[in-house]
């Protein structure tokens, strides 16, 4: 070997597997997806704060220094660049419509319109304006127009150490008519920088960490709603208001999560997806439906941006019970700056506008606009995730190999949530691991039904597909997705016990050996056992039977039966040492899982498998010689307090 080739293979051992990992994520996405970038002249600086394209196909672009330009030909290798306005208030959105710009400066909503026809704006109109108080942190954002041409903005909070709305509808979507009518119409927004329509003309906004908000996330909003930052709510008893909940009413409890405070107190609305903070993104932004079938197998869904890593983001959502909710996926990552805004081109490819100044990014230019140019391959990816009452359904976008989507082990699932309380941020909170325990593949080998015990509602589930290739033999482009199940749907589809009973696939949560469970008859038991018990669980974290009897010595054959849809166990446990037990079994924390959450005790007997729902096991073992009322209990976490009842011994 050549010393050179040698100290190069050693520099690429040094280079940390994380980084070829993300390279290599890259350059698969770049073979789908490709990242263009529009040439920006030397003299100009286009921090882009909006984008939106004219009547005439030019695109119109404001920057945070307060010009709005117009390009002709920006998809071409030499776009010509006009200041069509200059002098604005950073302006971070853009809309036209009718032959004029709209846009929002911190403190109005401008109409910009070139009467005279020399490609520069004349006219400057303000159509609304609210207070500032001069925070450097109060953003304001707009608009959208909604289909009756009205306006959304929206006017992020001023930052003061925390969040402040220190001026009128700071923290507040706002809606305006062209004749300048304002309508306040949802508040608990930080730093709403991201806010559109979804295909079916529903709103929705996307928030960034901070205090109040444990991670990045999207809320949908109607009128009335509060999305959980409580500072907007100075303003909830303004005559106008619709939002009917009071500044005194949030109260933090440093316990709860932001979905179990919207179950105690009315109006708060949780978000339908959390991107989990630095596993999805770190500062979500703009929102675009992808609105043609020109851009891939993705028609009807949304693209997030995320400013901090330079990417966009993909999500699906459905509605359960009339409240929205979905799975957001890894899309294309690599532009040169933070994304603030993204606009349909006339061609279908998407306009990137960037700028990081102040809020650092992945991408190091300082500014950028890149166009990203769907190639025309589909790509292999998870399409969409649906929740059902026993699990998830995924659908690809093409077929995959039967025998690797058919096996639970090609999947894992934990879930996990965020605390609602002032503080930045929120830990992950509450991390469990979920047993897929089987998997059906449809007919047409397009989707995968995968059962899973235990779905917790307002738990954010991690949903990974590592193990599932193609009939190609290769691995999805990206492997994990974040489903945010704010609601489990009811009974249409779920599967019977007996079915579950039947089915071959089904893969215990462990198999536990253990001298306390005997699985085989002894073979001493010449006769048999003396007697067979048997013990059924039901819902509501609860046995059938309270009481089961037997007497002193006795050779015992246990049966578990668990057709319940949640995972349970047995520990049969000394007089009086329940809860010693039950206490030990939760201590074992993420180790449970793989320990059948069977703590190691004298004070514990005997004890079953772990089961799946839909399964059930049988053990032999002597009854004690010495009588009393022992007990049997489920030691799965939390279910000790219900799920037990008495072994008399006699
Ligand atoms: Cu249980």
């Amino acid at each position: 070997m050549q010393i050179k080739q040698f100290i190069g293979s050693l520099l690429i051992l040094l280079i940390p597997i994380s980084v070829l990992a993300q390279k290599n994520s890259l350059l698969l996405e770049n073979k789908y997806y490709t990242i263009k970038s529009v040439p920006i002249p030397k003299d100009i600086v286009l921090e882009v704060g909006g984008l939106a394209f004219d009547d005439k196909g030019n695109l119109g672009v404001t920057t945070r220094r307060g010009d709005l330009w117009s390009i002709k030909n920006p998809s071409s290798a030499n776009p010509e660049f006009t200041r069509f306005a200059s002098g604005l208030h950073e302006p971070l959105g853009l809309g036209f419509r009718n032959g004029a710009f709209y846009l929002a400066q911190r403190a109005e909503l401008t109409k910009i319109q070139d009467r005279n026809g020399d490609g520069k704006g004349d006219l400057y109109e303000t159509i609304y304006s609210w207070p500032l108080n001069g925070n450097y942190h109060e953003y304001s954002y707009g608009p959208e127009f909604l289909p009756d041409g009205n306006m959304l903005i929206t006017l992020n909070l001023g930052w003061i150490g925390r969040g402040e709305s220190g001026s009128k509808w700071r923290g507040w979507l706002l809606q305006i008519s062209p004749d300048g009518e304002m309508t306040p119409i949802a508040t608990g927004l930080r730093s709403p920088a991201g806010f559109g329509l979804n295909a079916k003309g529903d709103v929705f906004y996307t928030e960034n960490q901070g205090d109040w908000v444990g991670s990045g996330r999207m809320t949908h909003l109607e009128k009335g709603d509060f999305a959980g930052n409580p500072e907007g709510l100075k303003w909830s008893q303004e005559p106008n208001s619709p939002v009917k909940i009071k500044f005194a009413d949030i109260v933090d409890t440093m316990g709860y999560t932001l979905y179990e405070y919207s179950k105690k107190q009315a109006g708060i609305k949780p978000p339908s997806v959390w991107f989990p903070h630095t596993l999805m993104g770190i500062s979500t932004s703009d929102i675009l439906v992808v609105n043609n079938d020109k851009f891939g197998p993705f028609e009807g869904q949304l693209l997030v941006a995320d400013q901090g890593h330079s990417k966009i983001m993909r999500v699906f959502q459905e509605k359960i019970n009339g409240v929205y909710q979905g799975a957001c996926f890894p899309f294309r990552e690599g532009f040169a700056s933070g994304i603030l805004r993204m606009e349909w081109g006339p061609d279908n490819s998407i306009y990137v506008g960037q700028t990081n100044r102040g809020w650092a990014s992945t991408g190091k230019s300082s500014f950028a606009l890149e166009r990203l140019v769907y190639n025309g391959e589909i790509p292999f990816e998870m399409k969409t995730i649906k929740a059902r009452k026993d699990g998830f359904t995924i659908e690809f976008t093409e077929p995959i190999n039967r025998t690797t989507a058919a096996n639970p082990e090609s999947y894992s699932i934990s879930d996990f949530t965020y605390k609602y309380h002032h503080v930045y941020g929120s830990p992950v909170t509450d991390l469990q691991t979920r047993t897929v325990y089987k998997v059906e593949v449809a007919q047409d080998g397009k989707s995968a039904k995968l059962f899973v015990e235990g779905l917790r509602a307002g738990y954010i589930n991690e949903i990974k597909a590592e193990g599932v290739k193609n009939n190609q033999g290769k691995n999805l482009l990206h492997n994990f997705a974040y489903y945010t199940l704010n609601e489990i749907p009811g009974g249409e589809e779920q599967t019977d016990h007996e079915h579950h009973m039947a089915h071959d696939a089904i893969v215990p949560a462990v198999n536990l050996v253990s001298d306390k469970r005997v699985t085989e008859i002894p073979s001493s038991w010449f006769n048999g056992p003396d007697v067979t018990l048997t013990l059924t669980t039901t819902s509501g974290m609860k046995y059938v039977e309270k009481e089961l009897i037997v007497k002193a010595g006795q050779k015992v054959k246990f049966v578990l039966n668990n057709p319940d849809d949640m995972m349970h166990n047995v520990a049969i446990v000394k007089p009086g040492k329940v809860a010693v037990i039950a206490d030990m079994a939760n201590n074992l924390g993420l180790q449970g899982q793989e320990k059948g959450y069977i703590p190691e005790s004298d004070d514990l007997l005997f004890h079953s498998n772990l089961l799946v729902p839909g399964s059930s096991d049988i053990f032999y073992f002597v009854a004690p010689t010495e009588p009393g009322a022992y007990e049997y209990v489920c030691t799965f976490p939390a279910h000790s307090a219900t799920m037990r009842g008495i072994l008399m011994v006699e």
